[in-house]
């Protein structure tokens, strides 16, 4: 039985009082909080196995090699990638976007073209400004309609074409809650020759996720959004795919043979992980996925939209609010606002004199915001230890604050 009150016994950070209030913490599309097994986890490598990987010979540096692979396998098969050789570590979805951006930079060239969607945010697509730049390959990108409801796919035909090499798209939407149709996606780009890269941050945490069956050729996602440490996240890639990229980062252990002259490197996926990886926070994001999976990811996900329906029904009777995005009950756990009157900042400041924990600004997709016409907007995003009680406290809030402004 899936039971936010006792999930939360599991969160040590939720049991305090922020302004004399129990905290609210409604800002988890930013980053969650940590289950006690996660942080068990963290301590146990450091406090026993703590050891450098793939280089000594003695037993505590095997044992922490032994648990950095494990990690990387318990990965894969959260993902349900092929091989642990699919899954890269990195510091989350930011640098897996970049290592794929850098990469294809490479090999485009004018007259190709990198498609996009209006959503993305900055870290799905500042990094393909970038390989535009270099390469001199041109942006695309696929419309979103009217007030973020969806993405308008009555263009895709007219944008996914032969020039397209790379067709790059967020999973669920920061900002809108937009959930979109990856699998789709991916199929009308495999029809064009285009490969995929699936930004999966938002939901990698929150909904299941089946590389092979979505038939992406990249996912990109970060420990810290799914109840693991910051610092550590992993981009899949499709063997063949991955390993005909170029090395990301030079340096210690992901070379085979090294001359002063030139060095040759090792397969996918050591040859992206140059120098000493983040070990413990990859060993905690292992403990992270049991921790999920322990409890299920469809009950999750069944969770989040729940209280998203409920959050956004509850706020539209507010009155005076603007939600973004798809209706109650098409939406993934997050609610994003606009409060006549009042800006985001101060309805985000104000909530946390009430002790709720908020997210105001453009939630780093400043170009979807601009189209919108709005400078900024307030975030509500939800996670499995949140509660309907937690939700009436948002809702009491927003009225207090528009009472006190206008
Ligand atoms: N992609 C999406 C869809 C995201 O929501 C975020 C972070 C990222 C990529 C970048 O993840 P990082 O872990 O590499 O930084 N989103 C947010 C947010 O909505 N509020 O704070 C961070």
């Amino acid at each position: 039985m899936f039971d936010p009150a006792l999930i939360r016994a599991d969160f040590p950070a939720l049991h305090q009082e922020v302004k004399g209030r129990p905290l609210v913490y409604l800002d988890n599309g930013a980053t969650t909080h940590k289950p006690r097994a996660v942080l068990d986890a963290l301590d146990h490598f450091y406090g026993r196995d703590n050891s450098n990987v793939h280089r000594g010979l003695h037993e505590l540096s095997n044992r922490a090699t032994t648990a950095y692979e494990n990690a990387r396998t318990r990965t894969a098969r959260f993902l349900n990638a092929a091989s642990p050789e699919e899954i890269v570590f990195t510091r989350g979805t930011t640098e897996a976007v970049n290592l794929v951006a850098q990469g294809l930079a490479a090999r485009l060239k004018p007259g190709d073209e990198i498609l996009l969607t209006e959503m993305e945010h900055h870290s799905n697509l500042v990094p393909w400004q970038l390989a535009a730049q270099r390469s001199g390959a041109a942006l695309r990108f696929v419309p979103v309609t009217e007030n973020g409801a969806a993405l308008d796919l009555s263009r895709l035909d007219s944008l996914l074409t032969q020039k397209t090499k790379i067709f790059a798209f967020t999973k669920i939407s920061n900002t809108l809650g937009v959930i979109n149709p990856v699998k789709e996606l991916c199929q009308r780009a495999r029809n064009v020759g285009a490969l995929t890269l699936i930004d999966a941050a938002q939901s990698a945490g929150h909904q299941k996720t089946d590389v092979q069956d979505l038939g992406c050729d990249f996912l990109a996602f970060s420990g810290h959004k799914c109840a693991a440490p910051t610092g550590i996240g992993a981009l899949y890639g499709r063997f063949d795919v991955l390993d005909s990229l170029p090395p990301y980062q030079g340096g210690g252990e992901m070379i085979s043979h090294v001359r002063y002259e030139g060095s040759t490197y090792k397969a996918a996926p050591q040859k992206f992980e140059a120098g000493t990886p983040n070990i413990a926070d990859a060993i905690g994001l292992a403990a992270a996925i049991d921790y999920l999976d322990g409890i299920g990811m469809d009950a999750i996900f069944a969770h989040d939209q729940e209280l998203a329906a409920y959050a956004h029904e509850q706020m539209a009777a507010l009155g005076f609010l603007r939600i973004l995005g798809p209706g109650p009950r098409e939406r993934s756990g997050l609610v994003t606002f606009t409060m006549n009157g009042v800006h985001a900042a101060d309805v985000v400041t104000a909530a946390n004199e009430f002790g709720v924990a908020l997210r105001g600004g453009h939630h780093c997709t400043e170009p979807l915001h601009h189209k919108l016409g709005i400078p900024a907007s307030a975030r509500a995003s939800f996670y499995l230890y949140n509660t309907r009680g937690e939700v009436d406290t948002l809702v009491a809030t927003l009225d207090k604050i528009h009472g006190m402004f206008v």
